[in-house]
């Protein structure tokens, strides 16, 4: 399986996160992407090359365009302002405050383009996004001209934002942008299959209400945590849309075969769907040793669960999400693909 990785990742790097209290330096680090890219040359998966450049129409479809507009703007303002540093929101419109109206200064607009503090800016942040973007779309095109699988390790990941919201250490939504793709491709449906620990929140609003995209999402319950907002059992779409949303909400402490489970019925509901194209959110950190996570998956059930996506029997697109316990990491992102390959 090839991967598409750009080492422009990097320069999203030393912000901080507003998280329990506390602004840290920001769990989601440039050495996730390193450690996934050495294990993929440690254990010869196949080749990593670098993204082409693509233009971000595709993505103006499944964000608002002011939004998409707005990303290369935020560390340039930000600076305009005198301040250096983590770009960052304080201040969001909740219920009863006006959202459909775009303030000007760059604080205002940051809380108004977002939905928590754990999406932030340094410098090289836009160009890490873009990057990102690219690496979701060449590794589509790849899947589109007949590879059977391929490995989007895409830095910063995608799945908490939304169509004009971000969050979550997400910018652009990279599996929302390819499934939009896929279908301008001619694809008539396209499975999202989001395995990360939270809920992928911004894949489900993107397509709540469309019936060309089917989301199925397995996460930890959002009764009890991040992003608390959405992912409970009974949303299962709306108008054109419904009966195509699929949450799988699990409790903390979970292990492989209770979430294996949920897997399962994913598939089923995934196989009766019949989509011409499987993207997999792949995020790891449903790792029972992930830093901020509750689950309690292990590394040798991660080749299990590639093996599993395999019996789909579909072109499959992997596109890198979230997974914090750094090292390891590495060896469970790169099993499921291990796994997926009949290794
Ligand atoms: C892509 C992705 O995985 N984003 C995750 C963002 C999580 N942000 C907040 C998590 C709050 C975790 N609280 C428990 C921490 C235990 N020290
Ligand atoms: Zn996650």
């Amino acid at each position: 399986m090839k991967t598409i990785f750009s080492p422009r990742h990097a320069g999203h790097s030393g912000n901080l996160e507003l998280i329990d209290g506390d602004i840290v330096p920001a769990f989601e680090m440039p050495s996730r992407a390193e450690f996934i890219r050495a294990r993929i040359e440690e254990v010869g998966l196949g080749p990593v090359l670098e993204p082409a450049a693509h233009d971000l129409e595709t993505a103006k479809k499944v964000h608002r365009p002011g939004f998409i507009d707005f990303l290369p703007q935020v560390y340039p303002e930000w600076e305009k302002t005198g301040r250096s540093g983590t770009a960052m929101p304080f201040t969001w419109p909740t219920r009863g405050l006006r959202g459909d109206v775009e303030p000007k200064t760059i604080d205002a607009r940051l809380g108004f383009y977002s939905f928590d503090g754990g999406a932030t800016f340094v410098k090289g942040t836009w160009d890490a996004i873009k990057s990102s973007h690219d690496a979701a779309l060449t590794a589509a095109g790849l899947v589109q001209v007949g590879e059977r699988a391929a490995f989007a390790l895409c830095r910063p990941p995608g799945h908490h934002a939304g169509s004009s919201f971000m969050g979550g250490y997400c910018f652009i939504n990279n599996a929302a942008v390819a499934a939009q793709w896929f279908l301008d491709q001619g694809a008539r449906r396209v499975s999202i299959l989001d395995v990360d620990y939270h809920h992928g929140n911004g894949t489900q609003e993107i397509f709540y209400a469309r019936p060309d995209v089917q989301v199925i999402n397995l996460h930890a319950d959002p009764m009890v945590e991040y992003p608390f907002f959405l992912g409970h059992a009974d949303e299962t779409g709306a108008g054109a849309g419904e009966g195509f949303n699929h949450n799988f909400p699990m409790s903390f402490g979970t292990t492989y075969d209770q979430w294996a489970e949920a897997l399962e019925e994913g598939c089923r509901r995934l196989t009766a769907y019949a989509p011409e194209i499987v993207i997999v959110s792949l995020g790891v950190d449903t790792y029972e040793k992930d830093p901020i996570s509750k689950f309690k998956l292990t590394t040798g059930d991660y080749p299990k669960i590639g093996r599993r996506i395999a019996a789909l029997g579909l072109p499959t697109l992997f596109v890198m999400e979230g997974g914090y316990a750094v090292a390891e990491i590495a060896v469970n992102a790169v099993g499921v693909l291990q796994g997926f390959e009949g290794a």
